[in-house]
């Protein structure tokens, strides 16, 4: 009847699955109501031979069914863990989520591979202020008070004598003041302009440069800006010079590349032409040195200038100015 007892204890636990079930077995056995227990209180009414067997019997299976019951906790816990490691296993070796690193923007990327150029060509670079005085941003640059340039119309008043700048060329003024030839720089920077459309922004970067010694010639200019171009558009690009005016320079040149959509064919980029202007420049006007403080007739030099802007929608394509300025991460992220 006692062997009885614990086969079907056996048999019970075998069938056991959780670590809960396992109380109620406890309980069933040898709690204080429980199947061994009760025998083990109804010893007293057995002969003392019989209690003395049975006691020693009872007393063994209460050992054994508390041991069984602790080894299958264990084992219960054991096979919980290693099916919970097994259902929230996670491949180390799956790909990682796509993240972004930030990067430059478009305009700067181009101002950086321009001043890059300039650099090796062995002009440094130099900077001034966007609020500008009237005298250096016009005056000095033989712009006299009238001309059509200072219309207000273009240019952003701070007040009677104070402008935002319209070009980084005031700049070249305060660098002359300061400094004799020889002189090689770029002045790269924001500037201002009251227009806005899609090739139009209220603010916009320049790179101006100067070339001030004696003996500096035209064929100086022509040799630095072909050779310019050609690095930032490829060797093969074609390049033109046309007559042109600035009250700065004289002669001035606008400089044209062959279209790099349609090949110097005609397309709606160059509006038919096969040519795109990217730079103008000229040698710099003689009352721009007088202005300067520089002897009359000893120096010559020569200047030139580029929108950013425009020189990276034609490097990437780009037929909207204001995309730029817009801050859309799915327009940057392309660059
Ligand atoms: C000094 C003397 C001469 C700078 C120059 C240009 C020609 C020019 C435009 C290009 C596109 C401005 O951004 S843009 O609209 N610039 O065509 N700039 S010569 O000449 C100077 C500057 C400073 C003292």
């Amino acid at each position: 009847m006692q062997d009885n007892l614990k086969q079907t204890f056996l048999a019970e636990i075998d069938n056991i699955k959780y670590i809960q079930e396992l109380s109620n077995l406890k309980a069933k056995y040898i709690g204080k109501k429980g199947l061994i227990t009760e025998r083990i209180k109804q010893l007293g009414s057995l002969s003392p031979e019989e209690r003395k067997v049975q006691g020693i019997f009872l007393n063994e299976l209460k050992n054994f069914v508390e041991e069984t019951i602790k080894n299958k906790e264990v084992q219960l816990r054991q096979q919980e863990i290693s099916e919970a490691l097994k259902k929230e296993y996670i491949d180390i070796t799956l790909p990682g989520k796509d993240f972004y690193f930030g990067g430059s923007h478009p305009v700067n990327k181009t101002l950086f591979e321009i001043v890059d150029i300039f650099r090796e060509l062995g002009f440094t670079v130099e900077e001034g202020p966007e609020v500008e005085l009237d005298y250096y941003n016009f005056e000095a640059l033989n712009i006299p008070k009238n001309h059509p340039a200072r219309d207000m119309q273009d240019t952003f008043y701070v007040s009677e004598d104070v402008v935002l700048r319209t070009h980084t060329s005031p700049i070249q003024i305060r660098v002359m003041e300061k400094k004799n030839p020889p002189l090689r720089f770029i002045a790269p920077g924001k500037v201002y302009r009251c227009d806005s459309d899609v090739s139009h922004t209220p603010m916009f970067h320049q790179v101006e440069g100067l070339m001030v010694d004696e003996k500096v010639s035209f064929s100086h200019l022509k040799g630095m800006l072909v050779y310019f171009l050609r690095r930032l558009f490829g060797e093969e690009i074609p390049v033109r010079f046309r007559p042109s005016f600035f009250p700065f320079t004289e002669p001035s040149t606008e400089i044209d590349i062959g279209c790099i959509i349609c090949g110097v064919k005609g397309c709606r980029v160059c509006k038919g032409t096969g040519w795109l202007e990217v730079l103008g420049a000229g040698m710099v006007h003689p009352n721009v040195f007088k202005f300067a403080g520089y002897p009359h007739g000893k120096y010559t030099g020569f200047a030139f200038g580029m929108g950013v802007e425009r020189l990276t929608m034609l490097k990437y394509g780009i037929d909207d100015i204001r995309l730029f300025f817009e801050n859309d991460i799915r327009f940057l992220r392309q660059f």
